[in-house]
């Protein structure tokens, strides 16, 4: 069905819809230059060689349309390893609607969305896991994100699977010829070396499941709630985290009543604060709202970071209201960071597990963003593979459940049939992630995320 619909012309907007200086609309399949040929005044580009480019206008009938460039791309030479022309036109809304329009006249049909880099897919250019990089490379937004994108789509975490997956299958076979055999009773596959592989990539899975965690953090960037009761200094230290004055400060308790947000970029990976009202029992309606609303804060991040003030002495409640974060962090599998403010004030002995910061004098600030990079683990991950996509910790997860069901059938020896099929399985799963196992709704699920144009 797939293959039907590749032999169409598709036609789309690859940048973004507006007006800008340029606009660049790719044509991809068997007639792309035929198409974009037969409305261009210029040199005849059915004449000319791959990777050049070349200027003229197009016409319509007698109108000329636009001035334009044409960048020819002969298949098997292109993205998507089909013809593609790329018209660069004047970043007009009225320009563009009517050269893809003209395009559509002449035989070519709208892409779908991603139906470019699933022709890209199809054709072998990408493989699956590739292919879902470049969405996320086209959306990564800090450094960190686009660094995992980045080593995705150069195929860093396929080539570790494809790895893992042909040792398996070596082992696959041998265990099928037995089956073959199942008469004589012979082991093909040595169970001791077959056991030793699979703890090996059990090992790589859990890692691998595990990084999804940070993978995840470093995509959607990291949730910090600045809790703590009034006039702590949080809007303080939110102002001294942004470098701006963001937030009203003031030495009147219960100066913040909603919540504020911004994000900072530490080290490439964005982090989100949020500036919360004082936590305090209260009359006043709006203030009990702000505070109402600290809570859901609290419940969503995934750092709680509680300011206290040093120079304060708050007895056990201090010690309760730890006990009581404990819980929530717990229940919502989040961090807390206990940070003790206005250290250039007289303090008074603080618990030994905070920190100790002056937000008013930004003493301690380097050392609390350091802190929270240390939180997430992203210095000691920064150089290993990190999972972000959700359909791969899914099919990863799957495979694992597989082959320690192989592990358990070689030490409570079951016949080979059976670690045949889970051993089949496991390799469905991973076939499943590069897309060397696929199904036609898989694709359409994956693609159909993508924009028009991609
Ligand atoms: N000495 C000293 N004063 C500080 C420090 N940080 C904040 N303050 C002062 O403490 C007072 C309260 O600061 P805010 O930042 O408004 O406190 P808050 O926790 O946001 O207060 P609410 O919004 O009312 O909950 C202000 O007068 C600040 O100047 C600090 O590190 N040292
Ligand atoms: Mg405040």
């Amino acid at each position: 069905m797939l293959s039907n619909k590749q032999q169409d012309t598709i036609v789309a907007l690859a940048t973004p819809t507006g007006a800008g200086a340029i606009g660049v609309i790719r044509l991809s399949g068997t007639r792309a230059i035929e198409i974009a040929n037969s409305v261009f005044r210029g040199k005849n580009l059915e004449a000319q060689a791959s990777h050049t480019i070349h200027l003229g206008s197009i016409v319509d009938g007698e109108q000329v349309i636009d001035e334009v460039l044409m960048s020819l791309f002969i298949a098997p030479r292109s993205y998507t390893k089909e013809n593609v022309v790329e018209i660069s036109c004047h970043g007009s809304s009225y320009i563009i609607d009517k050269l893809i329009r003209l395009f559509i006249s002449k035989g070519a049909r709208p892409a779908k969305p991603g139906e470019f880099t699933m022709r890209a897919f199809l054709n072998g250019q990408l493989d699956l896991s590739q292919a879902e990089a470049v969405a996320d490379l086209i959306a990564s937004s800090s450094e960190a994100s686009h660094k995992v994108a980045m080593q995705q789509m150069r195929g860093g975490f396929s080539n570790e699977l494809k790895k893992l997956r042909e040792e398996l299958i070596h082992f696959a076979s041998l265990v099928e010829l037995e089956l073959d055999f199942s008469e004589e009773d012979v082991e093909f596959a040595n169970r001791e070396l077959m056991q030793t592989l699979i703890e090996k990539i059990v090992q790589v899975l859990t890692r691998l499941i595990r990084s999804f965690e940070l993978g995840n953090v470093i995509k959607q960037g990291v949730p910090v709630v600045i809790a703590g009761k009034p006039n702590v200094g949080k809007s303080t230290l939110l102002n001294a985290l942004l470098n701006e004055d963001r937030a009203i400060v003031s030495d009147i308790a219960g100066t913040t009543r909603d919540t504020i947000e911004d994000e900072i970029s530490i080290q490439g990976i964005k982090f989100r604060f949020i500036d919360t009202a004082g936590i305090r029992d209260t009359e006043d309606i709006i203030e009990a709202k702000g505070v109402e609303k600290t809570f859901e804060k609290i419940n969503q991040s995934a750092i709680i970071l509680y300011l206290f003030d040093a120079a304060e002495t708050y007895g056990d409640d201090l010690a309760n209201i730890i006990k009581d974060l404990q819980v929530i962090t717990q229940k919502n599998n989040s961090q807390l960071l206990l940070v003790a403010n206005k250290s250039d004030k007289n303090h008074i002995s603080i618990p030994a597990e905070s920190m100790s910061i002056s937000a008013l004098q930004g003493i301690g600030i380097k050392e609390l963003e350091q802190k929270l990079l240390d939180i997430i683990h992203y210095t000691e991950h920064a150089n290993e593979t990190i999972l972000t996509n959700a359909r791969h910790v899914e099919a990863l997860q799957r495979c694992k459940e597989a082959l320690e069901r192989v592990l358990n059938g070689i030490h409570n020896p079951v016949t080979s049939d059976f670690l045949a099929m889970d051993i089949k399985e496991a390799l469905h799963y991973l076939g499943e992630i590069t897309g060397s196992i696929s199904t036609d709704d898989l694709l359409e699920n994956i693609f159909s995320k993508f924009c028009i144009g991609k």
